[in-house]
């Protein structure tokens, strides 16, 4: 059973040169500090079950960027009490069966302690099952579809729910237009997610009292959205709401503003990364998106990792990369505190695995996410939501999420 006791955990630091798992020597961070992990002949391997290659590699690659930062910033202040841990990395590609493999290799080949991923609710509901049976921790760091903690025992996520994420936008749309009756809805019918984050969006309208015009549906494999944007756009919506993921999101808003749409445009959490840019270029401009991260988040964990951050990728942190960065930091913290009751050393991976999953639900973590817990389901609680704005540069072709103020 799962147990929702909170609880803080305390760090050791060790003061040594790193050797890093594989035996090279690491290079210093001077963002970190430099207390590295020592124990090399016993690293504590953490499976990561992220897209790095179809279309949904564009949401896969920002949580990879998050847990190589984790990695390197736990190793060097002393990993699990002396002992670093490594990242074990299996591409999802990006559907069901991708990522079922991708478990099982993290499982049974890689013996994984714990798993972060997969990228997408729609992976999850496949995979997740896996590791379920295999009674193998899995924390999901961007799923967000109503659903996925229920999984398992063994299924927790630090990526808030669209339940509680998406009603922010709507609302930041209202204040920046009051005008606003009537709402054009999209969203990608092949996709969990996104099946699940139109339903909120939908009953956001409505609770709202604002007019539903059309409820458009699509695939995100698609590419031309020309008869659904044309249907939605003849309704003369003042405001439109787009849940899909980067690509197939991206070319529907660009299709919506060519065809003359000019109010304003929402997007879901698939809207959630920067290389979405790079799909509608300068029309991607106001395309309003709710966030469950802030890079300006005022706490030291926060600015260690957004230095580090934007040092690496001359960019702000993405949302994803931070709720990555949190997933890791909970194997990390949880790891450190069962070591200390009983050494995770004297455990079978089994009994590790298990014992790692009962812990990591009773901890408090000061994440860069801000302060998150679990409930007993292994359901993230936060307390802190945004909604930014993209802003594109008049090239077209760079751009950044904007911060609105919205209380
Ligand atoms: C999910 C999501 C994706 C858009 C995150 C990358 O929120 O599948 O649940």
């Amino acid at each position: 059973m799962k147990n929702a006791i909170a609880r803080q955990t305390t760090f050791l630091f060790l003061s040594s040169m790193l050797l890093i798992a594989c035996g090279k020597t690491d290079v210093p961070n001077p963002n970190f500090p430099n207390k590295p992990a020592t124990n090399t002949s016993n690293i504590i391997p953490i499976g990561i079950a992220f897209a790095q290659t179809s279309n949904v590699a564009l949401l896969g690659q920002e949580g990879t960027d998050g847990v190589k930062l984790a990695e390197k910033y736990f190793n060097h202040k002393g990993g699990i009490n002396g002992r670093p841990i490594k990242l074990v990395f299996q591409d999802t590609g990006g559907d069901e069966a991708g990522a079922i493999n991708a478990f099982k290799s993290l499982i049974n080949q890689d013996k994984v302690v714990g798993i972060v991923g997969p990228t997408l609710s729609q992976q999850a509901f496949g995979a997740n099952p896996i590791a379920e049976r295999n009674r193998v921790p899995v924390i999901g760091a961007s799923n967000t579809a109503k659903g996925i903690p229920e999984i398992g025992d063994y299924v927790a996520r630090v990526s808030s729910s669209v339940a509680v994420v998406a009603p922010y936008s709507v609302k930041a749309a209202l204040q920046q237009n009051p005008q606003i009756k009537k709402v054009a809805v999209f969203y990608a019918q092949n996709d969990a997610f996104n099946k699940s984050e139109t339903e909120i969006f939908q009953k956001t309208v409505k609770d709202l009292g604002l007019n539903l015009v059309t409820v458009q549906k699509f695939q995100t494999t698609d590419t031309d959205f020309q008869a659904q944007a044309s249907d939605a756009i003849n309704l003369k919506p003042d405001l439109v709401i787009i849940s899909g993921l980067a690509v197939d999101g991206g070319n529907l808003v660009k299709q919506l503003r060519e065809l003359g749409y000019k109010g304003l445009i929402i997007g879901g959490n698939g809207f959630n990364t920067s290389h979405i840019f790079s799909v509608c270029r300068a029309l991607c401009e106001g395309v309003i998106v709710a966030q469950a991260y802030s890079p300006v988040y005022p706490s030291e964990i926060n600015k260690a990792f957004r230095k580090a951050y934007v040092e690496q990728y001359q960019r702000e942190p993405p949302q994803v990369s931070a709720q990555a960065f949190a997933a890791m930091q909970v194997y990390v913290e949880a790891l450190q505190s069962l070591d200390k009751k009983s050494k995770v050393s004297n455990l079978t991976l089994a009994q590790l695995r298990t014992e790692l999953n009962q812990e990591l639900l009773k901890g408090t973590y000061q994440t860069p996410l801000g302060e998150i817990a679990f409930t007993p389901t292994g359901d993230v609680i936060q307390k802190e939501f945004y909604v930014a704005q993209l802003k594109m540069e008049s090239n077209g072709v760079k751009g950044k999420f904007s911060f609105l103020n919205i209380k």
